[in-house]
């Protein structure tokens, strides 16, 4: 509906645009157009750092905006902040050809411990008609991850890196953008430069930092899984291995495989659909018994390694990948079910308090899965990756990537990690304030979607957010009345089988929602607020957060329904903390 036609580019007008594009894609006019007005953000462009590459004709696809063929200028400047010594920001600024300009600014966000996506998302702007804009934080070049510069020295936090990933970066980032695209475009003060955002995962959170510290940052914002939450997601990476020391027993991958193929095929129906797809993980999650998989042989030929269900590069980054494991050939048993199950269940406290969820059922046991010790032939957990480097360097702040042991870390020991980074990262990465009357009274509008199946991120997450915003702000309001209240500004949009920032091996026909942008800048330019969302599965359209969809007449007829035992069972209380975890 609003598609390529409208809004893209295609290879015909490549060469025409291109001629226009070449004159102003020079470091000299670029010079002239620097945003050096006083934009209160302290900080001074270095003019001698300008550079400007003309890219024309360029094949961009992702799961994240239509397959298109596009040319750009590429600027990048740097800039330091006043009264810090030796420090540079470098930005970079996709411009789109004049002609297909419309006034528009878009930033993009970064994933893992990653501040920008580099070109994996950056297209998404100027197939908008905007100019895109990256940063890389300050951190030395736009390769350069945040963890590199996290620490000064062992004991040490680098504070202005970890303020610029918390949330300053980018909006400089967006300040100096809407001024530069003003500038560069002659855009007059009376005409409106609209703003727009779009990340993933980390970049998922970059964006939510802007929405609740600025408000009239961006007038519309797509989020994808949001790393909110920051310490209780990092350090939940480890909750796999905390529940299989707890049972004694360390499934090989395999079996766990085997067991999310069985919840697959097991769930599929529930939604009134066979279809591969589980688009009612809730439904899975009320009536799966786990101990039905008992006995059922499994078997994996031994692998070079990788990530299994791979597909994203966003969560290549995320997870490097595991090592070459073994041939494994089995039958599932009893401890292997009570381990998918405790998973399921999320991690809960001596006491018997929840401390934080996990991913649905018949989404890839991402935080459970073992590599193989071949000295001692057995598998355990893997003591590196995103969860123990949270521990080791960001909460014990020393220069090191791995744990030594499990021992002695139990769901006690997540739980007070949890309450410790929250305390110390509470604003920088935490990045979970509830209110957003400001955004809302500045007119800001922000669609966030999350994959049912999603293995890094639970969707329940970005639900508990949701909730937490939505308590806060509308109290007194009736439950329906409240959600209305909502939808005036923030929509959420679960996507069926969809595994994080991006469709899912293990359910292909779940798909992506591809053109989310455009729906947010339709609703912010044209007040059109989308009732479901496009998607490229089976289901097309996504229902809009509380309706879940359904499907009836053996799978002919398709709608969106509300089911209070299907909310309730996405609603939690994280009763281990003895204050708000938003
Ligand atoms: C653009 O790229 C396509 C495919 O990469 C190629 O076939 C075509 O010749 C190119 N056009 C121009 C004008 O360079
Ligand atoms: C833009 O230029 C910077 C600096 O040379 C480079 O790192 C980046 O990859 C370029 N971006 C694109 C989309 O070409
Ligand atoms: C902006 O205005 C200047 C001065 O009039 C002109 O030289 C330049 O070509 C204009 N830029 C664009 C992109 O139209
Ligand atoms: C699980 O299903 C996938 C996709 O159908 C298949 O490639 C894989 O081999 C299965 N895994 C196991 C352990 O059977
Ligand atoms: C699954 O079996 C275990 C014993 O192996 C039992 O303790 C547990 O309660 C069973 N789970 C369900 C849901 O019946
Ligand atoms: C452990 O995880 C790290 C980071 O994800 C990965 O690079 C490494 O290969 C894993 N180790 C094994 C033995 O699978
Ligand atoms: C797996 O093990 C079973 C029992 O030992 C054996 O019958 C079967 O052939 C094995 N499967 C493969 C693919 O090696
Ligand atoms: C910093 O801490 C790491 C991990 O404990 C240690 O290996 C390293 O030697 C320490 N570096 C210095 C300079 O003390
Ligand atoms: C675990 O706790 C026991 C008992 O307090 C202690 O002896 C042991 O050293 C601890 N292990 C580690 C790795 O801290
Ligand atoms: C239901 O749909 C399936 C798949 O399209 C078809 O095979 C089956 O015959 C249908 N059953 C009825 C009762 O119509
Ligand atoms: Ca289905």
């Amino acid at each position: 509906m609003f598609g390529r036609g409208i809004l893209g580019l295609s290879a015909f007008t490549g060469a025409v645009s291109a001629a226009s594009l070449s004159n102003y894609c020079t470091s000299a006019y670029a010079t002239s157009v620097l945003p050096v007005q006083d934009l209160g953000l302290g900080v001074t462009i270095d003019a001698s750092s300008v550079s400007a590459i003309l890219t024309t004709n360029k094949s961009v696809s992702s799961d994240w905006y239509e397959d298109a063929v596009i040319d750009y200028c590429n600027i990048t400047f740097a800039y330091s902040h006043n009264g810090i010594a030796n420090d540079a920001v470098h930005v970079s600024y996709l411009i789109p050809p004049p002609e297909k300009f419309l006034n528009r600014y878009v930033s993009t966000g970064g994933g893992g411990l990653a501040i920008n996506s580099g070109l994996s998302f950056s297209p998404v702007g100027i197939i908008s008609g905007a100019v895109s804009g990256i940063t890389d934080g300050g951190f030395g070049n736009f390769n350069t991850q945040y963890d590199k510069v996290f620490l000064l020295a062992n004991h040490t936090v680098n504070w202005q890196a970890t303020y610029m990933f918390g949330y300053q970066a980018h909006h400089e980032l967006a300040t100096l953008g809407k001024q530069f695209t003003r500038n560069f475009f002659n855009v007059s003060d009376s005409q409106k430069i609209y703003s727009y955002y779009q990340g993933c995962s980390e970049g998922g959170r970059e964006g939510w930092s802007q929405i609740q510290r600025f408000a009239d940052q961006f007038d519309g914002l797509v989020t994808g899984a949001p790393a909110l939450r920051f310490s209780h997601l990092q350090t939940n990476h480890l909750s796999g291995g905390v529940i299989e020391n707890a049972i004694g027993y360390f499934p090989p991958p395999c079996e766990l495989e085997k067991i999310v193929n069985l919840t697959i095929a097991a769930c599929d129906g529930l939604d009134g659909k066979a279809d591969g797809v589980v688009a009612r993980s809730d439904l899975c999650k009320l009536s799966f018994d786990y101990n039905s998989t008992i006995g059922q042989p499994y078997y994996c030929p031994a692998s070079k390694g990788g990530f299994p269900g791979a597909s994203s590069s966003v969560r290549r980054r995320q997870f490097p990948g595991f090592n070459p494991t073994p041939e494994q050939n089995g039958t599932i048993t009893a401890e292997g079910a009570a381990v998918a199950s405790a998973f399921t269940n999320g991690l809960i406290d001596a006491k018997g308090k929840r401390i934080y969820i996990n991913p649905q059922p018949g989404s890839f046991f991402a935080d459970a899965t073992n590599q193989f010790n071949k000295e001692t032939g057995k598998w355990e957990p893997n003591l590196s990756g995103l969860g123990p480097q949270y521990i080791t360097r960001y909460l014990y702040l020393e220069q090191k990537d791995s744990l030594d042991s499990f021992e002695n870390i139990t769901a006690d020991t997540l739980r007070d990690w949890m309450a410790l980074g929250m305390q110390k990262y509470q604003d920088t990465l935490q990045t979970t304030w509830p209110d957003l009357n400001p955004f809302k009274t500045a007119g800001g509008k922000v669609i966030l979607v999350h994959g049912e199946a999603d293995s890094a991120i639970p969707a329940a997450s970005s639900i508990h957010y949701y909730d937490a915003v939505r308590s806060t702000m509308y109290d007194g309001l009736s439950y329906d009345e409240s959600i209305a209240a909502m939808d005036e500004f923030y929509r959420l949009y679960i996507v069926p089988g969809g595994s994080h920032c991006g469709s899912n091996r293990d359910q292909p026909g779940g798909g992506w929602p591809a053109t989310t942008l455009q729906t947010v800048i339709k609703w912010v330019e044209d007040g059109v607020a989308p009732e479901t969302l496009d998607n490229t599965g089976d289901i097309n359209v996504l229902c809009k957060w509380p309706l879940r969809p359904l499907w009836s007449n053996n799978g002919t007829q398709f709608d969106c329904v509300y089911d209070s035992k299907s909310t309730a069972s996405w609603t939690y209380t994280f009763d281990a903390f003895k204050y708000p975890v938003y």
